[in-house]
């Protein structure tokens, strides 16, 4: 190989914080993201992430808040104001207690949308729901939506 082209590579690999996301994946910083396309139950969407070496979203700054919001509103730019992602965020075992599934660590960072929480029909899962500006919600865990999967470094699952 050309030893231009080797320091090439070289440079754009620390460049890039030295990991690139898998293909599909959407990169922010140290973080990579996938957004479904197909739509699942809350635990079932825990647990497809799980199977590909990540976890539901957890979103813990505004940067990554606002982040998020920037990719789904160019995903939905036609959208019908109904789309939601589950994200990792439960209050399933005390209401009103919010804590992220994956750590079970209380939410430090929270950007709901107006008039959220409001626990209707039993919402007891997080998801960012396009009609609130795609900031936090809560929704059955039951429906099924669409969700957003996150791997931290390109490889551990906690980071
Ligand atoms: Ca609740
Ligand atoms: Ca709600």
């Amino acid at each position: 190989m050309d030893v231009r082209i080797l320091i090439f590579f070289v440079i754009s690999i620390f460049a890039n914080g030295g990991f690139a996301c898998r293909f599909g994946w959407t990169q922010n910083g140290s973080l990579c993201y996938l957004f479904s396309h197909g739509t699942s139950t809350w635990a079932e969407a825990s647990a497809t992430c799980l199977a590909l070496n990540s976890h539901l979203a957890m979103i813990t700054s505004d940067t990554e808040q606002s982040f998020l919001i920037d990719q789904l509103d160019q995903l939905h730019q036609t959208g019908t104001s109904h789309t939601r992602y589950w994200i990792d965020g439960t209050d399933l075992e005390v209401e009103n207690v919010w804590r992220w599934a994956l750590t079970g660590d209380k939410l430090t960072y929270t950007a709901w949308a107006d008039g959220e929480p409001n626990n209707a029909q039993r919402g007891n899962c997080m998801n960012l729901y396009e009609g609130g500006g795609f900031k936090m919600a809560d929704d059955d865990c039951e429906l099924r939506l669409h969700y957003i999967c996150q791997e931290n470094d390109g490889a551990n699952i906690i980071g």
